[in-house]
């Protein structure tokens, strides 16, 4: 079966965590239908980019702890019944990140996030989740395939990008890539270890994502800072060992 027919089918198949298991990514799926992600884009934008004075970065992050409609996408059957076929029946959602990129925004670098995350063990099944449409031109995910089978080294130079650390291009072979034009509505999965990156925003408009991020209830989350414990949220099942600080979903 070749890649466009798995995506069809609603749960996991066999050959599809196969799939996953060879490249380290699967999709793109339908989350929701354009005209739906047309409503919470509404919302979203309303909510999180007009009414919302924090600053950029706290709006940007973990926004399913507030905002209904962020829950309602992370939630969704289509992406938490595909990501317990990969990590199981139990599964916490640990952070919410929105991929904005302005127009004309920088690219983000080739990185694999197990280079940044703390969680013990890293276990991490991230979604791409296209709140725009995202394209060739504004930057949209691209994906590294049989990367997620161990850390490469990451050069650190913070004077180089905001990111701070990165693969060395070099150590890549990017004719390889696979970029993500995505719908909107529609969303990808990667996991801890998949290097990915994305190009500049040569566009005249904004290109925005969201990223849940989702672990499994073994996995200790790294806290907020001063020890403080960071809240996460139960997609799924059972939080069978009680080693973090549950908030329920936004009402
Ligand atoms: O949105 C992008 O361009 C990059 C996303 C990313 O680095 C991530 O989801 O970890």
């Amino acid at each position: 079966m070749d890649a466009a027919a798995l995506a069809e089918t609603p749960t996991l198949s066999r050959a599809e965590i196969d799939l996953w298991h060879e490249q380290g990514f699967l999709g793109p799926y339908t989350l929701v239908e354009p005209e739906e992600m047309a409503r919470l884009r509404a919302r979203i934008d309303d909510e999180i980019f007009t009414k919302d004075q924090r600053p950029d970065w706290q709006r940007l992050h973990d926004r399913h702890l507030d905002v209904p409609e962020v829950w309602s996408l992370c939630s969704n059957p289509a992406l938490v019944e595909r990501v317990a076929g990969l990590i199981g029946p139990d599964l916490i959602l640990w952070r919410t990140n929105f991929q904005l990129k302005a127009a004309g925004g920088d690219a983000v670098p080739w990185h694999q996030d197990g280079a940044y995350y703390g969680l013990e063990p890293c276990v991490l099944v991230s979604a791409w989740i296209a709140v725009d449409e995202a394209t060739r031109e504004n930057g949209c995910l691209q994906v590294m395939p049989g990367t997620h089978h161990a850390p490469i080294p990451h050069l650190v130079d913070s004077s180089k990008s905001a990111f701070g650390k990165e693969i060395d291009r070099g150590a890549l072979d990017l004719a390889k890539s696979v970029a993500f034009t995505l719908r909107p509505g529609q969303f990808v999965l990667f996991n801890e270890n998949t290097a990915h990156g994305s190009e500049a925003n040569r566009t005249a408009s904004r290109r925005l994502g969201l990223s849940p991020r989702i672990t499994v209830p073994f996995v200790r989350v790294p806290p907020i800072g001063q020890g403080q414990p960071r809240p996460v949220s139960l997609l799924r099942g059972r939080d069978y060992l009680g080693l973090n600080r549950l908030l329920p979903p936004p009402g």
